[in-house]
C-alpha cells in the first residue's frame, strides 16, 4: 500500500481525500496557493506545500511544482480528486516517468475518453446503445447537413473535446446549421485549442442518469447505483440523487450491463462514470464517459454504503476489488451550495463568513473546507459546501433536507441555499415529474 499520498486539489474534495487517507493509514501532504494558506486542506494534511501564487494555471495545473512537492515530501502517489489536472494525460505520463503512481486511469485512457466523438464510436462499436448521429467527428458543414438531414432535426453540435456544455448548440433547422457550426467551432478552439465538432439527435426533456463503476487491474469491473444529475443550470449540476426517481428496473438494469460492457471493452481501470440520456419513453443513450472521482460520488457512497475514494485507492495500489456492491438501501440527494446568488442571476459571491453554523443528525452528511471567519477566495469555483441528506425513501430525504437547510446558516456571503429550499417545496419536484428545463421553467428570474 502507499505510503504516503500527495493531494493535487483544494476545497472540500482534498479534505475529502484526506479523510480517507487517514482511515487507511496513510500519509497526506496538502499543496496549497497562496491565497489558500487558511484553508482547511492544508491543516488536516499531515505536510503542507505551497506550490505557487494564486492562480490556478501558476499553482494547481502548475504540473512542475506539484512534481517537486511530491519528490521533496517523498510521496509515493498523487490523487487529482476532479477538475484541475484530474484528466490530463500528461500529468498522468509525468506521473508515471517520475515513479508516482496517479491515481486514476492510464494517459491512454484519458486521451480516449476524453476525446469525446471517438469515446462514442469506441462505445457504439461494442454495442453500447448511443444518440444518433455522426460516427466519429464530422469535417465539414456539408457533412452535418447530411447527416442532420438523414437523422431530422432537431440536433446537436458538440465539441469532441468538451463535454458539460461548452461548444455546444441546438440546431433546429438546416437553415441555422452553418452558423452553429461556426460558433460552436470556434468557441471549442477557444475553450480546448480544438474546433472539431460531432453531431447527434437532440434528445428532448431528458433525464441525465450516470452509473458509477470501478475496475480493478485484474479486469474485474462492478458498478454502483446509479445517479439522475438532472437538475443542472448552464450544464452545472446543482442537484443530484440515487436512486434516479424515473427509470424502471428494466431500464437500470440494463443501463448497468450497458456501462459494465464499455468499461470491460476498454480494459478500464479505477473509477469512472459512465453518462447516459434517457427519454420520456425510457430509451438511453451513451453521451459521455468520466475517467475521474465527481463531485456527485457520496450519492452512491450513501446508498451503496461503500467509501470510493478508498476504494480508489485500493485498486490503484494493485489490490483486487473486495467489497462487491450489493442492494442499495434508501435514496439520497446530493445539494451544491454555492458561493453565489441566485437571486442574481447566480452571480459569484466570494467573500468572508461571519457566522456559519452546519446541520447535523441522522442521515445528514456535510462535505465542506469551510469554517466561521473563512474567507473564500475569487479565484476558484464557487462550490463551498454539499449537503448530503440519505433517507430510507425520496419523501422522506426530502424531508430530512428542508429540515437540514432550517438549521444550516451561513451569513457574510450568497449561497444557493434559498434555491435548494425553493426546489424542494416545488409540487412538481416531490412528485420527480422533472426534467432538463426544470430550472428555466420554475426559476428563471
Ligand atoms: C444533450 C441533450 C439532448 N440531446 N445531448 C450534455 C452535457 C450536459 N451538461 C448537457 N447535455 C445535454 N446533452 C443530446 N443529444 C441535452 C443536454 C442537456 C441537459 C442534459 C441533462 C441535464 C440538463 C441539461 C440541460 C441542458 C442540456
Amino acid at each position: 500500500m502507499f505510503k504516503k499520498i500527495l493531494i493535487a486539489n483544494r476545497g472540500e474534495i482534498a479534505l475529502r481525500i484526506i479523510r480517507t487517507c487517514k482511515e487507511m493509514g496513510i500519509a497526506t501532504v496538502a499543496v496549497y496557493s497562496e491565497s489558500d494558506k487558511d484553508s482547511l486542506h492544508v491543516v488536516f494534511a499531515d505536510e503542507a506545500v505551497c506550490i505557487g501564487p494564486s492562480l490556478s494555471k501558476d499553482s494547481y495545473l502548475k504540473i512542475p511544482s506539484i512534481i517537486s512537492a511530491a519528490q521533496v515530501t517523498g510521496a509515493d502517489a498523487i490523487h487529482p480528486g476532479y477538475g484541475f489536472l484530474a484528466e490530463n494525460s500528461e500529468f498522468s505520463e509525468i506521473c508515471a516517468e517520475s515513479n508516482i503512481k496517479f491515481i486514476g486511469p492510464s494517459p491512454d485512457m484519458i486521451d480516449k475518453m476524453g476525446d469525446k466523438a471517438f469515446a462514442k464510436s469506441t462505445m457504439r462499436k461494442v454495442g453500447v446503445p448511443v444518440v444518433p448521429g455522426s460516427d466519429g467527428a464530422i469535417t465539414s458543414i456539408q457533412e452535418a447537413k447530411d447527416i442532420a438531414s438523414e437523422i431530422g432535426y432537431p440536433v446537436m453540435l458538440k465539441a469532441s473535446a468538451g463535454g458539460g456544455g461548452k461548444g455546444m448548440r441546438i440546431v433546429w433547422n438546416e437553415d441555422e446549421i452553418a452558423n452553429a457550426y461556426q460558433t460552436a467551432s470556434n468557441e471549442a478552439e477557444v475553450s480546448f485549442n480544438n474546433g472539431e465538432l460531432y453531431l447527434e439527435k437532440f434528445i428532448e426533456h431528458p433525464h441525465h442518469v450516470e452509473i458509477q463503476i470501478m475496475g480493478d487491474q485484474f479486469g474485474n469491473v462492478y458498478h454502483y447505483s446509479e445517479r439522475d444529475c438532472t437538475i443542472q443550470r448552464r450544464h452545472q449540476k446543482l442537484i443530484e440523487e440515487s436512486p434516479s426517481p424515473i427509470i424502471t428496473e428494466e431500464t437500470r438494469s440494463k443501463m448497468a450491463e450497458a456501462a459494465i460492457l464499455g468499461a470491460k471493452s476498454v480494459n478500464y481501470e479505477g473509477a469512472g462514470t459512465v453518462e447516459f440520456l434517457v427519454d420520456k419513453h425510457q430509451k438511453f443513450y451513451f453521451i459521455e464517459m468520466n475517467t475521474r472521482i465527481q463531485v456527485e460520488h457520496p450519492v452512491t457512497e450513501m446508498v451503496n454504503n461503500i467509501d470510493l475514494v478508498k476504494q480508489q485507492i485500493l485498486v490503484a495500489a494493485g489490490e483486487k476489488i473486495t467489497e462487491i456492491p450489493g442492494k442499495p438501501v434508501g435514496h439520497c440527494f446530493e445539494f451544491r451550495i454555492n458561493a453565489e446568488d441566485p437571486d442574481n442571476n447566480f452571480r459569484p459571491s466570494p467573500g468572508k463568513i461571519d457566522y456559519l453554523h452546519f446541520p447535523g443528525g441522522f442521515g445528514v452528511r456535510i462535505d465542506s473546507h469551510i469554517y466561521n471567519q473563512y474567507t473564500i477566495p475569487p479565484y476558484y469555483d464557487s462550490l463551498v459546501a454539499k449537503l448530503i441528506v440519505w433517507g430510507m425513501y425520496r419523501e422522506h430525504a426530502i424531508k430530512r433536507a428542508i429540515r437540514a437547510f432550517e438549521e444550516f446558516a451561513i451569513e457574510g456571503i450568497k449561497t444557493t441555499i434559498p434555491f435548494h429550499i425553493d426546489v424542494l417545496e416545488n409540487e412538481k419536484f416531490r412528485e420527480a415529474d422533472y426534467d432538463t428545463s426544470f430550472i428555466d421553467k420554475y426559476f428563471l428570474k
